[in-house]
């Protein structure tokens, strides 16, 4: 009996195990495949925490070189900061404005270095694998649709050279923007050219007309929000296998972590054979405030949900300028963010109760 008993209960726990194990296979990859990763953002609250303060970058000559010499401030009037923006002369209309994300990482915290913008090779490489995401606002009177094309501000280009856009590619060039209302937008990015110029400051071009070829003398004004490049878990093997191929990559400074200079030991792990350079890319996405990864109510984005969370958000609701992972800060799961619902909803989470 007692043999009886002790083989029906390995067969039982046999079946457990298995079938928990089927479960969990299941439950990963579902998540796993469709997880996105912020590897780059532009974020006002790391350019400055001032309502209106300044967001054009200050490096003159290349201010002058490229010539988009609108004005850009960052904006807190509503609660997820914005950057705004007015167009100046640029062939037809643009910007330039500073992202806070630089090739150092974010803030020069090196939580995760974001190398891979200072080789053009390297972005070249994951260009068929990235994705930009952002919320964009025209104003206009007439109510027109707009047209934006967006790129990257190349470091260390000559003086007198017009156009950024034939210097690093285009990011974005997005079509029949309805104004007057926040419009999001999730592209694959366009085409990054062969050139020597890379783009270690982070900063961001922009053109915008009314539409396309419009030659309207006006300068026109928008806001650009939740800006960010990512990549998704189910292209990890594509990218790792890509980046792979590049010579000297386990070498590219602020990348890999081999540079002798101040970088400490930052390092790829290991993936199969190889190495894992895609988990490189993606750390960078812990910091970000755009991050869809956060648990819900880690708004301070420090892996969990606790008190001081609860201590940021009183913060936050009284002051859109202290930083909070948006899509955390949605307590109650209703996609929609109130100061008051969630607020309480956070509460109710740190005290064990159901919602
Ligand atoms: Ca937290
Ligand atoms: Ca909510």
């Amino acid at each position: 009996m007692k043999k009886l008993i002790s083989v029906l209960l390995s067969i039982t726990l046999a079946v457990l195990c298995f079938s928990s194990l089927v479960l969990s296979a299941d439950t990963a990859e579902t998540v796993q495949d469709g997880r996105s990763y912020v590897i780059w953002d532009a974020d006002p609250t790391k350019v400055s925490t001032e309502d209106g303060a300044n967001a054009k970058p200050n490096v003159e000559s290349w201010e002058e070189a490229l010539r988009p010499s609108g004005t850009a401030v960052v904006d807190y009037s509503e609660n997820v900061p914005s950057f705004k923006l007015t167009t100046g002369f640029y062939y037809n209309k643009g910007v330039s404005f500073r992202s806070g994300t630089t090739m150092y990482g974010q803030n020069n915290t090196p939580i995760a270095f974001t190398g891979w913008m200072n080789h053009r090779d390297v972005f070249k490489a994951i260009e068929p694998y990235v994705s930009i995401s952002y919320d964009i606002y025209v104003e206009d009177e007439q109510n027109r649709n707009a047209h934006i094309k967006m790129t990257a501000m190349p470091n260390g280009v000559e003086a007198y050279v017009k156009d950024a856009f034939q210097r690093f590619g285009t990011l974005d060039d997005f079509d029949g923007i309805p104004a007057n209302q926040w419009v999001s937008r999730t592209a694959k990015i366009g085409s990054i050219n062969d050139g020597n110029e890379n783009w270690s400051e982070g900063f961001i071009v922009v053109s915008l007309e009314w539409f396309s070829g419009c030659d309207e003398a006006a300068d026109m004004t928008f806001k650009i929000r939740n800006l960010r490049l990512t990549v998704n878990e189910s292209d990890r093997d594509a990218i790792n296998a890509a980046l792979a191929g590049i010579d000297g990559i386990d070498t590219k400074n602020w990348f890999t972590g081999t540079y002798d200079g101040s970088v400490t030991d930052w390092r790829f792990p290991t993936a199969g054979d190889g190495l894992d350079y895609f988990a490189g890319l993606t750390a960078f996405d812990e910091s970000s405030f755009y991050s869809v990864n956060r648990e819900t109510g880690d708004l301070n984005s420090d892996g969990s949900t606790d008190i001081l969370d609860l201590v940021r958000f009183k913060k936050y609701a009284a002051d859109s300028t202290v930083g909070v992972n948006y899509a955390a800060r949605d307590c109650d799961g209703n996609n929609l963010y109130s100061s008051a619902s969630d607020l309480a909803a956070l509460k109710k989470i740190l005290l064990g109760c159901t919602l």
